[in-house]
């Protein structure tokens, strides 16, 4: 292949979107793939009038409903269209664009919605008026959503149990993943699916906005629906069989995430002057797209995100999903696979106890870790502010102390449950317990561990406490890349990828790309936090094995507490 071919033109720009839990991103990059812009739209406050908290409304009727409003995320996309405006931005040297969405949440498109407004939009007027009655659900399921237990386990029963289901799609059934969203709708609003034309993820939403028609779900995202055949990356028959009838017809095709979804619509062309033959590569899941942003390759690394939602992902050649975790093809390499764990209870919950216990500041949440001793004299806690993804655990506080003998030795058999700590071990407690529960559940499920490093991302990973201990947990030096939102990042380097593959007709190995990025290009990593001492990471090994006991135990008890109540 030609070098010139992977060459991005030198004045072309490259943006990238992420529409996730709380907010609208975009990131521009140039030819150098070097950071260009920035805007972002933040929902409770800048879109009040939708009343979110956090970027989603709880339904107070129904335990563990939790959704987003999409007309919310159609404004907001016109919105951070127009600070970029404000801001000056050339929007006539964007080559291409793509997007990064919150993962599972799916959107519900009414009779004739794209014959009336998506290949209707009228350049004069703004995007929100034409997409009023465009959608036969205004409140999309989102990810948090943890209320279709009775769903998931009929799905794996269906489909010869969860073993079954996690070999042909990559996970087990989960409340939060779409197949069992849409089976609740079809069950409990037979006639809102019926009247349904087409069911979108976040990220084919706001591609079909963009591009004016309705777009194709990409693998990627496309695994975290326990409906998509990973192997074969089709539809599964079966799968769509155990969740709704007539489904295939709804979710129309699925792609390539490095594909073309079309050009970019003469709206957008008009209204915010972008160039005319401007390409729109195909979104994909936030977490998919941190993985293109932090430009992860190497199967002994490991990416953590700390956002709303923390996860921890690395690259695999081999495809062995497993009862617990995920695994999801990889983004910008048709070759290899993410695998991925993820937690609920991410900086929602660290927000909750800065708030409680360091006056809502974070310099006092740092102070207070410093001020703690590590292994937190043996004080753990489980804090689940919404009920937990991993381990699947109800929303509470459980606090232990553990008896420590002779420095690192800590002993499992004596434990005591207690009902407070102060604020400084209340502090420390919640962030070890977080990174212990990732490393025990990162080596449970075969990831590198420890990695040869770490890559950090997500709002927390500007902390500097956090990537000491993290650093001192895992044994391994954590890096940062230049900027914490990596699925923004990572959506305007896939743009940019995606761009290069159409131009050259094939598939072009994203490395090509990342060859020719400057000195201070934006995927430039650096050192945070070096490795702590062997003896320190060994004493967190056998704490992390002691919480892994006492996460079976709390399972087994609400295991019971269920069968009891049943
Ligand atoms: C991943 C998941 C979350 C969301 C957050 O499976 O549910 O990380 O993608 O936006």
């Amino acid at each position: 292949m030609q070098a010139a071919m992977t060459k991005l033109p030198a004045d072309a720009l490259f943006l990238g979107f992420d529409s996730s839990t709380q907010s609208l991103k975009a990131t521009a990059i140039d030819a150098g793939l070097r950071l260009h812009s920035f805007q972002s739209v933040h929902f409770d406050s800048e879109l009040p009038h939708y009343g979110t908290k956090d970027g989603v409304h709880r339904d107070p009727k129904v335990q563990g409903r939790i959704t987003g409003p999409v007309l919310m995320w159609v404004e907001a996309l016109e919105l951070v269209l127009s600070k970029l405006t404000k801001a000056g931005f050339p929007f006539e040297k964007v080559y291409g664009v793509s997007g990064s969405g919150q993962q599972h949440g799916s959107v519900y498109w009414a009779k004739d919605a794209q014959e009336y407004h998506l290949k209707k939009l009228n350049p004069l007027k703004s995007l929100l008026v034409q997409f009023q009655g465009a959608f036969s659900v205004q409140d999309s399921p989102v990810w948090m959503d943890s209320s279709t237990s009775l769903q998931c386990r009929a799905i794996e029963k269906a489909m010869g149990g969860a073993l079954s289901l996690t070999e042909l799609t990559g996970s087990r059934a989960y409340e939060r993943f779409t197949g069992p969203q849409i089976r609740k709708l079809f069950e409990t609003q037979t006639e809102t699916y019926n009247s349904t034309e087409r069911i979108s993820l976040v990220s084919s939403f706001m591609a079909s906005l963009l591009v004016g028609e309705y777009v194709a779900i990409d693998h990627s995202d496309g695994a975290g629906m326990n409906l998509m055949d990973i192997r074969h990356r089709t539809w599964s028959a079966e799968a769509l069989e155990a969740t709704a009838p007539g489904l295939e017809e709804k979710l129309g095709p699925l792609a390539a995430p490095h594909a073309v979804a079309g050009n970019l619509s003469t709206y957008f062309v008009e209204r915010f002057k972008f160039r005319k033959e401007c390409v729109v590569i195909h979104w994909s899941g936030d977490n998919p797209c941190s993985l293109a942003g932090l430009a992860l390759n190497q199967p002994g690394d490991l990416a953590i995100s700390l956002g709303t939602s923390d996860t921890v992902f690395g690259v695999t050649k081999d495809l062995h999903p497993g009862l617990e975790g995920h695994v999801f093809p990889n983004p910008v390499d048709p070759e290899s696979y993410m695998a991925m764990l993820c937690y609920k209870n991410g900086s929602l919950t660290r927000e909750e106890i800065r708030d409680r216990c360091a006056n809502g500041s974070w310099k006092t949440f740092g102070d207070l870790l410093e001020k703690t001793l590590p292994y937190n004299r043996g004080k753990m806690g489980f804090y689940y502010k919404d009920f937990e993804i991993l381990p699947p655990l109800p929303a509470g506080t459980r606090r232990f102390v553990i008896q420590q003998h002779d420095g690192n030795n800590f002993i499992s058999g004596e434990v005591k449950q207690v009902s407070k700590f102060d604020p400084p071990t209340e502090v420390r407690a919640v962030v070890e317990g977080q990174f212990l529960s990732m490393r025990a559940h990162t080596e449970r499920i075969g990831m590198p561990c420890p990695p040869e490093r770490i890559l950090v991302t997500g709002g927390g990973s500007t902390n500097p406490h956090l990537l000491t201990l993290m650093a001192s947990i895992f044994g391994c030096p954590v890096y940062t890349a230049q900027r914490p939102d990596s699925a923004s990042l990572g959506a305007a380097l896939r743009a940019a990828h995606g761009w290069i593959c159409n131009r050259t007709g094939e598939f072009v190995p994203i490395a090509l790309m990342f060859s020719t990025a400057a000195e201070d290009s934006a995927i430039q990593c650096h050192l945070r936090a070096a490795a702590g001492p062997s003896d320190l990471h060994d004493g967190y090994g056998q704490l992390a094995s002691v919480r892994a006991k006492l996460e079976q135990q709390l399972l087994d008890e609400a295991m019971h507490k269920n069968l009891c109540s049943n």
